[in-house]
């Protein structure tokens, strides 16, 4: 065969998309608007590779290794901390991305904790942990009084046992169910401290059995289809959960409440790893979505609140008024963030994780 040697250009004439830009991105499930997808790749002629994560371990195990082949990953912000101390992400050229001014600066000012000047990555939706429920089977299973918005719904094992029946999920993120449980037993939700972190393992053991599955992203069809009728999940999902049923006219009704006792404010943030095939698209990516209506449009989709002021114009009454969304004063102060523990920490969390989630 003989191989004809073109310029650059005449092949991206000739082969179309086979040369074509790529920017490849690794977001969390349901946590987007599709359409924006497609307007990002009309906009700017570049091939978007869109692939989705629902665990930071998965997600950091990956990044971690190197050679993801990702431009933009989106970690939280506790995850991302120690992924920046280990070189994971290079510094964002906000030269290039006009858009940052579009930037909340009470939200920069809370992500700063875990990327100091926030040099390596923006904010992208961020949100609350707490209880989803279907408001008439936890009703009917524990009464009229069900402590829905309490961490008693779940971490009380007589509560815990009669829910079993109507099905109950908890999300498979020991960085976010570990501090609930602390803050449940009065300790310090971002305890670093092995024998507090040990305190919670009999308390997570005896509810266990009444856990049908550990799991971070099929609880939100299972909840709206009336399959289970408890999710200790992430507020979006569940008030996107609230709009299937409703949608789907079955007769479902499902809320969702911060619990009372304190509930785990998480900030995800879209950075770009070091190694990352095409961080001058990565930077285009970004550029988008800082854009106010596109990120308008992200966060009316999924029910997550964002860090960027501009889009405040253009969120409908139902994401921007909604204090389950855009907490207020009296929300916010009952709210708390943590931090990534160092490794060995870290060691004891993934064990106790893994005895809690087998129920030995
Ligand atoms: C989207 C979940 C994002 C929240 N489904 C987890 N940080």
């Amino acid at each position: 065969m003989k191989t004809i040697w073109l310029p650059l250009a005449a092949l991206t004439l000739a082969g179309g998309s086979a040369l074509a830009e790529e920017v490849r991105v690794y977001n969390w499930s349901d946590y987007i608007d599709e359409a924006l997808l497609e307007k990002f790749e009309a906009e700017t002629g570049i091939d978007l590779i869109y692939d989705v994560f629902d665990s930071n371990e998965v997600l950091e195990t990956k990044l971690l290794a190197g050679g993801s082949g990702y431009d933009v990953v989106v970690p939280t912000g506790s995850f991302l901390e120690r992924q920046i101390q280990a070189g994971v992400f290079q510094k964002l050229d906000f030269s290039k991305m006009p858009n940052s001014a579009n930037l909340w600066d009470l939200i920069k000012d809370r992500t700063a904790k875990y990327d100091p000047g926030n040099e390596y990555s923006i904010n992208y939706m961020w949100g609350t942990t707490g209880l989803g429920v279907n408001v008439g089977k936890v009703k009917e299973v524990l009464g009229e009084d069900a402590p829905i918005n309490s961490l008693d719904l779940v971490f009380k094992p007589e509560n815990m046992e009669k829910l079993a029946s109507c099905g109950v999920m908890f999300l498979d993120a020991p960085a976010e169910i570990l501090p609930a449980a602390l803050k449940y037993i009065g300790e310090d939700p971002d305890s670093k401290d092995p024998e507090a972190i040990a305190k919670v393992e009999p308390l997570l053991v005896a509810v266990q059995p009444y856990i049908s599955k550990f799991h971070s992203s099929e609880y939100i069809n299972a909840l709206a289809n009336g399959e289970i009728c408890v999710a200790f999940g992430w507020s979006g999902d569940i008030l996107q959960a609230r709009d299937r049923a409703a949608e789907a006219d079955n007769g479902v009704e499902i809320a969702y409440n911060a619990p009372k006792e304190g509930a785990l404010m998480w900030f995800d943030q879209m950075a770009i790893p070091a190694d990352a095939p095409n961080p001058e698209g990565a930077l285009k990516f970004l550029n988008f979505i800082m854009d106010a209506e596109n990120m308008a449009a992200a966060s009316n989709y999924v029910y997550y609140a964002n860090g960027n002021k501009a889009s405040q114009d253009f969120l409908v009454e139902d994401v921007i008024g909604d204090p389950a969304i855009y907490p207020d004063e009296a929300t916010m102060e009952n709210l708390y963030t943590t931090t990534a523990p160092d490794p060995k920490v870290q060691r004891t969390v993934t064990r106790l994780w893994t005895k809690i989630k087998s129920g030995t």
